[in-house]
């Protein structure tokens, strides 16, 4: 059984089994009331000390300049505005979380994923696919391509090692931790297509292969997950 990520530029993909639950969620990357600059009397102060510069730098310093596109998001069945689905609750649950963040798309995209409340100790493929969540797995499509096969069809997606691999594509696999956790994120040195971008990150039920003729496929698709 052909079950290894790493086999086939599997160095794009750096997965880990768990990730550590800060308990801080939602108040790192500029959530509501998070604002730019303190109120506190001490940072007035300083404000009205600053020079302009001073206080842009400052200002710089206490915000993301470019916060990455990112989705947030529970696991729930298929509606046309669900932003997280899940086909198979049973191994990933209604409930379970899901938070992807895409920086730098338009020069070399890092995607990082993380996800809670899945089954432990398990392992997932997870890729990047052309098109938007749908009532079923199958309405993705084909997982995103930086280079398209050209002998990939509709009917039947690319296989070949040559464009199915985690260079060429973006891919995701994770295992969970015993908690039932994990986090993976892969880099890319080519932007995203600004006419095409990839649209949904699908959920498999198996680790992605690589060899010939099976490179790509990851068993049944589990969940979608809508991109920012
Ligand atoms: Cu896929």
């Amino acid at each position: 059984m052909d079950r290894e990520v790493a086999g086939n530029g599997g160095d794009a993909v750096e997965a880990a089994g768990t990730f550590p639950e800060s308990g801080s969620r939602g108040t790192a990357e500029g959530g509501p009331g998070h604002s730019p600059i303190g109120e506190g009397d001490g940072m007035r102060s300083v404000m009205r000390a600053a020079t302009l510069p001073a206080a842009l730098a400052l200002a710089a310093f206490a915000v993301q300049p470019t916060p990455a596109p990112q989705v947030e998001a529970s696991f729930s069945t298929y509606t046309p505005d669900a932003a997280a689905v899940t086909y198979d609750p049973a191994v990933v649950p209604t409930g379970a979380t899901v938070r992807l963040a895409i920086a730098d798309a338009a020069t070399t995209p890092k995607v990082t994923l993380r996800l809670t409340g899945l089954v432990p100790d398990r392992a997932y493929g997870a890729h990047l696919h052309q098109r938007p969540c749908g009532p079923d797995g199958a309405a993705a499509g084909p997982h995103y391509q930086h280079t398209s096969d050209p002998a990939a069809t509709p009917e039947k997606p690319s296989t070949d090692p040559a464009y199915a691999n985690a260079t060429n594509e973006v891919w995701l696999d994770f295992t969970t931790g015993a908690d039932g956790s994990a986090q993976s994120s892969a880099t890319h040195q080519w932007p995203f297509n600004e006419q095409n971008p990839p649209r949904s990150l699908i959920i498999h039920a198996e680790a992605t292969q690589t060899a010939a003729g099976h490179a790509g496929m990851a068993g049944a698709r589990l969940a979608c997950v809508n991109l920012p």
